[in-house]
């Protein structure tokens, strides 16, 4: 059975929800952020790459949730909520399962930006690509939102899983809040949070669950 390692207020809330949507059997195992909100070190132990989520699977130790989300779909799920290489939408789906790795290093650079002193407000070449590429990624997320109810596909699938954290969660850390400004993200928003398998991982892992 596929162990997953959750450290509070994290992406892998992500991998708990997956399992929700097919059904599957899983073991959680908590793991409390530190006063300086990093990972323990009982968990960076488990993986080099010290990041939650991390998935144990047998002698299997997986990092990095955009690939344990396609593996447990694939492996464990039929590929249901994947799609085909044979799918007209498959070219889609690489985009948006992508799309998460590139929209947090644009948050990051933003927030190192901002921590360092930087004023991100103050015309410079780093705060004009900052905006140029931050503007790109809610553009994108906007005109794919107004063609379509979900990321990949005319159906729900894994890429829409990885989305959510970035439009919710991350919003404590600086990501733009989901409002009017952006009313196919926030109908998306509003339209995926209304999932069963959504809401009843979230009561167990995410952003405000607490440890059983
Ligand atoms: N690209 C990675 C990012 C993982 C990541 O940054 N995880 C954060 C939680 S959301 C983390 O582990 N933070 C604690 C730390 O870095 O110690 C993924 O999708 O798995």
């Amino acid at each position: 059975m596929i162990t997953i390692h959750h450290l509070g207020v994290s992406q892998s809330d992500r991998v708990v929800w997956l399992m929700e949507e097919l059904d599957l059997a899983y073991e959680l195992k908590w793991y409390g952020r530190g006063d300086d909100f990093l990972a323990p070190d009982e968990f960076r132990a488990l993986h080099p790459m010290g990041t939650a989520p991390i998935i144990t699977d047998g002698d299997l130790v997986m990092a990095e949730s955009t690939a344990i989300v396609e593996y447990v779909s694939q492996r464990y799920g039929g590929g249901t909520l994947s799609v085909g290489v044979d799918d007209a939408a498959y070219p889609h789906y690489l985009f948006w399962m992508q799309f998460n790795n590139n929209f947090q290093s644009i948050l990051f650079m933003k927030m190192a930006f901002q921590a360092g002193g930087g004023d991100i407000n103050e015309p410079n070449q780093i705060t004009r690509v900052l905006k140029r590429r931050e503007d790109g990624l809610y553009i994108c997320l906007e005109q794919r939102l107004g063609a379509s109810d979900y990321l990949a596909a005319d159906r729900f699938t894994c890429a829409d899983i990885m989305m959510m954290f970035n439009l919710t969660s991350l919003e404590m850390l600086g990501a733009r809040p989901i409002g009017d400004a952006l009313p196919n993200t926030r109908d998306y928003v509003a339209r995926i949070s209304a999932r069963p398998a959504y809401q009843k991982a979230m009561a167990i892992a995410g952003p405000t669950a607490n440890p059983p």
